[in-house]
């Protein structure tokens, strides 16, 4: 049975050209990609080309593009079989991320994938990246699609979307999940590690949730940081703090004033490690217990995309039961270790 694939062309680098004359990118008309790309004919599966009227570079997408992509999934989720997205590297862990947060109780397969140079140079990565995407998103195994969530396919990598990062603006292997293993290699054969797969714990039907707020503020602190700059951070719902390792900052009382500032004026504050790898963990350090103390919430291992995304999406969503640090901890698709 040839499955069903709705390609959604968003822009980026996997969808532009050189133009010769000038030396410069500039996007091609995506209804053509079977032109460019005649290996996708060979593939045992049924591709319909959605192309953004406007394909963008990814450092302008955001809420109106994700809720778009969200509800056009959504809209369509009983005609196709899978779901293929192909996005600019620069924000496609966000993407990912809130996507994984947006389509609850997925069954099928979302893909996102790009390229690091476009299609028509000769050094591509975007043929490689495009094909096997579109042979993940139609994997069906005893009438059941084998990935039932969002990932990215990047490099001969399948990796959770809400896991990943983009690590490199220089090599074709661009993303990592540090957090969680890979799941998926495309080597001489094409694998999937299938205890690794995300698979609901309900039977609820899938549904799109395209709630986002933004009254969210990420703040990366620094040895030397001026307190006084530390000491105007705006009046946010939501502040994520990215700290030193196991979530460790600096011990002044102006800290813990500060902090315990925004805590009483109703700021919830999150606390992310700036490490890659690994996560935090309150009370390792005597430099975290300020975090107790004023009621921080931890994001243990999540990536900074997921924890802003998460706090988009969460922040004053009709749709969740109980407090927005209940749900945060909560582990919601695969974003962070149980
Ligand atoms: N600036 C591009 C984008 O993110 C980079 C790429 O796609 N490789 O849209």
């Amino acid at each position: 049975m040839k499955r069903k694939v709705l390609l959604i062309y968003t822009g980026g680098t996997i969808g532009m050209e050189k133009d010769y004359e000038t030396g410069s990118l500039q996007a091609f008309d995506f209804g053509n990609i079977f032109q460019k790309i005649p290996e996708m004919k060979l593939i045992e599966c049924e591709v319909s080309v959605y192309p953004f009227k406007k394909p963008v570079d990814s450092s302008d997408m955001g809420p109106k593009e994700w809720k778009f992509i969200a509800n056009h999934i959504g809209e369509n989720y009983d005609n196709y079989d899978g779901f293929l997205i192909l996005h600019g590297t620069d924000t496609m862990s966000y993407t990912a991320s809130v996507l994984s947060f947006m389509l609850k109780n997925l069954k099928k397969p979302v893909i996102l994938t790009g390229s690091q140079l476009p299609i028509g140079d000769l050094r591509t990565d975007a043929k490689e990246n495009l094909l096997t995407s579109l042979y993940y998103a139609s994997l069906y195994e005893n009438n059941e699609a084998v990935i039932q969530e969002v990932t990215i396919y990047f490099e001969y990598k399948l990796l959770r979307g809400n896991r990943t990062l983009k690590y490199s603006a220089e090599f074709f292997d661009a993303y990592q999940t540090p957090n969680y293993p890979v799941l998926g290699q495309s080597g001489v054969h094409l694998n999937v590690k299938k205890d690794y797969l995300w698979r609901n714990k309900t039977d609820d039907q899938f549904m799109v949730d395209d709630h986002i707020s933004q009254d969210v503020l990420f703040w990366r602190i620094f040895p030397g940081m001026h307190l006084n700059h530390f000491t105007q951070i705006p009046n946010v719902k939501v502040l994520i703090l990215q700290v030193f390792g196991s979530g460790t900052i600096f011990n002044t009382p102006k800290t813990l004033k500060t902090l315990q500032m925004l805590r009483d004026q109703g700021t919830e504050i999150v606390v992310i490690s700036q490490c890659v790898s690994g996560g935090i963990s309150f009370g390792k350090y005597s430099n975290s217990n300020i975090f107790t103390k004023i009621g921080a919430i931890s994001g243990h291992d999540i990536t900074a995309e997921s924890a802003i995304t998460k706090a988009m999406h969460l922040l004053d969503n009709p749709n969740y039961e109980g407090n927005f640090a209940e749900n945060f901890v909560r582990n919601l698709c695969g974003e962070v270790t149980e």
